[in-house]
């Protein structure tokens, strides 16, 4: 090789490195060289100088005003995440300096009188910088244990986006009292609907030795405020139920106890029976009241900070208080009166429907169910029963109006169910924010009485005064180092949980918060991420699933690919309807299934007539022809090819919008995600031309811009 030559392949090289030395301290910059996937958005990264510099003040030490196992773990937290962000190593105990003062608001009035105190309830937290026994110091109150450990992740969350907290004066309480996630976990160690991985809780039909992750899920679902966790699946086993179980249910409860979220049980209601102990179930017979007396005893003996049940019956080939003729009323009073005297409550789930429906007949509707089921027991259910409700009226689709059954129990608790696993909405190998999906349910006005009544509002029970109410996640965490096999997925744990504490956060605050906590603050991480996230939504629906048709993803099967036939001619009433005329759902009271007349009369006046039902939702509503002219003046099918080509061009763009973050990702974390957007613009191009081919077919209407049918068209 001539010596020009070794120079020019020596510059290469010399630029190559460069680049990667670059590249690499960027890198170590966005991660901080923190474990960053089990971690999630709690990595607690070191903070450049100049951003610490703002926190230089801080004090210097931490004093705990009462002995607890979660004031312990808040102390803890404080000085592991002091450390990592901003290198201050936090002493425990006063010794006459600048403290942390981390108590209940009670302890912090008489250690210092002359600060003036807010009102907080329960779980709430106050961060207050202020003088104590005459040194800058800082606040942290709970309106109980838990609220204290909340605020402390409040101040480190502040800290990691970099926020200016040196005149803090902040009180934060929850919206709702209960605030929990369900996992679907089955005692094999797999999970039903979950991506991924295995369950951190149970293998091979029992609760795993290692519980080191069950632990790290507790912290993190503590920083964002869940308190309670369903650990197994709501098709439930009843072996949970078997006294050799229940010492082993007893260390999940150990791990998450520090972290102050409490567990609780899905119940088989047919367990009395299944397990040999009865020959019945029936909730009305004494036998079976006293059967759940004394098992719910037993299971406060060993976890006596235990939640209580979520109950899924008559559902889905699950036993049911059906079975003896009983209402669901009689069977969810029987366990909540076993649990009242311990503070337990009852999750018992609306999704109660027949799976056997005879499709033939126009007036069947699955969507009708929750309300038809549950509407006539309103004031028949005890104050510690609360009924969990799916945001929509059919099963999590991609846009669904909002369930009926919100607006129908006025004299019984209610909680919205959300699905955090993206079971028909990815499934997490795809893109799909959930959060302004979920806004949009919490948002709408139900006008009960013509009056504003948020579903938010019913759901935290301050419309009808009840006395609880909460949000029920399906979160299916799992195994993988990230959680939920895709780190962009985590968004929706994460955004669930902020809008359980407080829905009126606007889905950009909280996609803000979690990008910052999860990639730092770099601007251009921060504003590509958000924006990418907050569009998601739409562009999968737009190419799954536009105008609310509901299912065309394949049912029977894997709930992911495109299989729009899967739902018709079979009982699971999932319809969209589709023939050679039109399509959609006629849920009219004038001509369909009269699902709309379970609405308050409002938003009837809404959905009713076919000039004031939104487009989003026209096909969940009423079946048109594919000539139907939209508010946006185009046709119904005009509308259902054009969406499907924006959605995939748009899912394509997701790849070149992520390539703007080379260099300002760490690379590995960079490449994985890149991988993924790859294979998503893959996907979405097949769900285009399934959906756009099967409906010309069937239609035998051609697109206006000529994309399809042209290999038909050949002689
Ligand atoms: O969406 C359906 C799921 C089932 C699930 C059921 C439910 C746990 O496909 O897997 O069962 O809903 O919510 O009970």
């Amino acid at each position: 090789m001539k010596s020009a030559q070794y120079i020019r392949l020596a510059c290469v090289l010399g630029f190559l490195l460069l680049q990667a030395a670059l590249a690499g301290t960027k890198a170590l910059a966005e991660s901080g060289g923190t474990p960053i996937d089990t971690e999630a958005w709690l990595r607690y990264a070191p903070l450049e100088a100049d951003s610490a510099r703002k926190y230089a003040q801080l004090p210097s030490r931490v004093e705990v005003l009462h002995e607890s196992l979660v004031l312990d773990t808040a102390q803890k937290e404080l000085i592991q995440g002091m450390s990592r962000m901003l290198g201050h190593n936090i002493q425990a105990g006063s010794e006459g300096k600048d403290v942390f003062l981390l108590g209940t608001l009670a302890e912090i009035h008489k250690l210092v009188p002359e600060l003036k105190l807010p009102r907080l309830g329960a779980d709430g937290y106050w961060l207050k910088a202020a003088k104590v026994r005459g040194y800058d110091s800082f606040v942290i109150a709970g309106g109980n244990d838990r609220g204290v450990l909340y605020g402390v992740f409040a101040l480190l969350s502040n800290i990691a986006r970099e926020q200016d907290i040196s005149k803090i004066d902040e009180v934060d309480e929850p919206y709702t009292p209960l605030r929990w996630v369900n996992q679907w976990d089955n005692l094999d160690g797999n999970i039903e609907r979950g991506y991924g991985g295995p369950s951190i809780f149970f293998a091979d039909g029992k609760v795993r030795d290692d519980l080191t992750r069950a632990g790290q899920y507790g912290r993190l679902l503590a920083s964002v405020g869940i308190n309670g966790c369903t650990i197994n699946n709501v098709n439930a086993d009843p072996r949970v139920f078997r006294d050799d179980f229940i010492p082993q249910i007893k260390r999940i409860a150990d791990a998450f106890r520090p972290w102050g979220v409490r567990i609780s049980l899905s119940a088989d209601l047919s367990a009395p029976k299944a397990l040999g102990d009865l020959d019945s179930f029936d909730p009305l017979d004494p036998r079976v009241a006293a059967w759940w007396k004394k098992k719910v005893d037993e299971i406060y003996r060993e976890i006596p900070d235990f939640g209580g049940f979520t109950i899924k019956a008559d559902s889905e080939g699950q036993p049911g208080p059906s079975t003896y003729g009983r209402t669901q009323a009689d069977a969810a009073n029987v366990i909540a009166r076993a649990l009242q005297p311990h503070g337990g409550v009852v999750f018992y789930r609306a999704f109660v429907y027949n799976h056997h429906l005879d499709w033939r007949n126009l007036k069947n509707d699955r969507a009708r169910a929750a309300y038809d089921n549950f509407h006539p027991l309103d004031g028949q259910f005890d104050d510690n029963v609360i009924i969990q409700i799916k945001n929509g009226p059919i099963d999590f689709q991609v846009r669904e109006p909002v369930s009926p059954l919100f607006a129908g129990l006025h004299k019984t608790n209610e909680a919205i169910e959300l699905q955090i696993t993206q079971e028909y909405t990815g499934q997490q190998r795809q893109l799909c924010f959930l959060v302004p999906m979920w806004k949009e349910a919490l948002d709408f006005d139900m006008r009960i009485d013509d009056q504003h009544t948020p579903v938010k509002a019913l759901v935290a029970g301050r419309v009808f005064h009840r006395p609880t109410g909460g949000f029920a996640g399906v979160a299916n965490v799992g195994m993988d180092a990230n959680w939920m096999g895709s780190p962009l997925a985590l968004a929706n744990l994460y955004g669930f949980a902020r809008l359980a504490w407080d829905p009126d956060l606007s889905a950009q605050a909280i996609i803000e918060e979690w990008t910052r906590l999860t990639f730092g603050n770099d601007p251009l991480v921060v504003r590509t991420i958000d924006s990418m996230q907050l569009r998601s939504w739409h562009i999968y629906e737009s190419y799954t699933g536009p105008l609310g048709a509901g299912t065309m993803t394949n049912i029977t099967g894997n709930h992911y690919d495109p299989a729009p036939e899967s739902s018709e001619r079979n009982g699971w009433g999932q319809w969209h309807r589709a023939d050679h005329d039109g399509i959609g759902m006629d849920r009219t009271v004038a001509t369909g299934t009269g699902f709309i007349g379970q609405y308050p009369p409002a938003v009837q006046k809404i959905y009713e007539p076919l000039a004031s039902c939104p487009d989003e939702l026209l096909l969940f509503f009423h079946h048109v022809p594919y000539t139907h002219v939209l508010h946006s003046g185009k046709t119904l099918i005009q509308h259902i090819y054009d969406s499907h080509y924006e959605g995939a061009e748009q899912a394509g763009e997701f790849i070149e919008q992520w390539k703007t973050l080379r260099g300002h990702v760490e690379e590995a974390r960079y490449s994985d995600i890149l991988a993924r957007f790859e294979y998503q613009a893959g996907e979405a191009i097949v769900w285009r031309d399934t959906i756009c081919n099967w409906i010309y077919q069937l239609s035998g209407i051609p697109d206006q811009k000529g994309r399809l049918g042209k290999e038909s068209r050949q002689p």
